[in-house]
């Protein structure tokens, strides 16, 4: 069991390897769970890492902008539209995977959700690779620099500039659910992780590994 449990993980390494030589790491940002904010509110992240963005909390949102203007939308920027559980937090956690292209410089972006007051203006910034901990406070202070009662209209744009998504957010449950519902047996399958389900054959991950 220890053996083959061995030989799953050197291939899944392996699979790794071939997709590139350090491979693609995956980083997480709550979103409006802690508050009206991003933790953590800088992350950083190399070329081709995705930043999963996991929306825990009420509306939020996630749009690229500018160091020059923290609450504004960058010209060709990227932006997650609006998601999150719901006032009473009774839907699902809805994920947005936001793939890293450009690391030569930080990406900045915002929070467009006005309820009580824009997002923005009460800090609700975050940054991909600032520069350093003193730039990036002074990026959350120009955030609050801006008018409490502004209003940014911002919808789903999937490409921005120096990352881009696949999709729209969405609880990750939904984007595994397309195969037909089948017996409870093939439910309680889902459960298990990939070493669990082929215990038996060698494991031959069909596409490469991404979380
Ligand atoms: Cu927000």
């Amino acid at each position: 069991m220890v053996k083959m449990v061995d030989s799953a993980l050197f291939l899944l390494f392996l699979t790794g390897w071939i997709i590139g030589v350090r491979g693609q790491f995956n980083v997480q940002v709550q979103v409006g769970v802690e508050g009206s904010f991003y933790t953590p509110g800088t992350v950083s992240a190399g070329m081709n890492d995705v930043v999963t963005f996991v929306f825990g909390g009420d509306f939020h949102d996630v749009t690229q902008s500018s160091f020059e203007n923290p609450c504004v939308p960058l010209p060709g920027g990227f932006s997650s539209g609006f998601a999150g559980r719901g006032a009473d937090f009774s839907n699902p956690t809805p994920v947005w995977n936001l793939q890293i292209t450009n690391v030569s410089g930080p990406l900045w972006f915002f929070c467009a959700a006005t309820e009580p007051t824009f997002h923005c203006a009460s800090g609700m910034v975050g940054a991909i690779n600032p520069p350093s901990q003193e730039v990036y406070s002074s990026f959350v202070a120009a955030a609050k620099n801006t008018s409490p009662t502004a209003t940014v209209a911002v919808s789903y744009v999937p490409n921005g500039v120096g990352a881009f998504a696949t999709s729209s957010p969405a609880p990750v449950s939904s984007s595994v659910a397309t195969t037909s519902p089948a017996s409870s047996a093939s439910n309680e399958s889902h459960i298990l992780g990939p070493a669990e389900k082929q215990p038996s054959q060698n494991f031959t991950p069909s596409h490469p590994v991404q979380r």
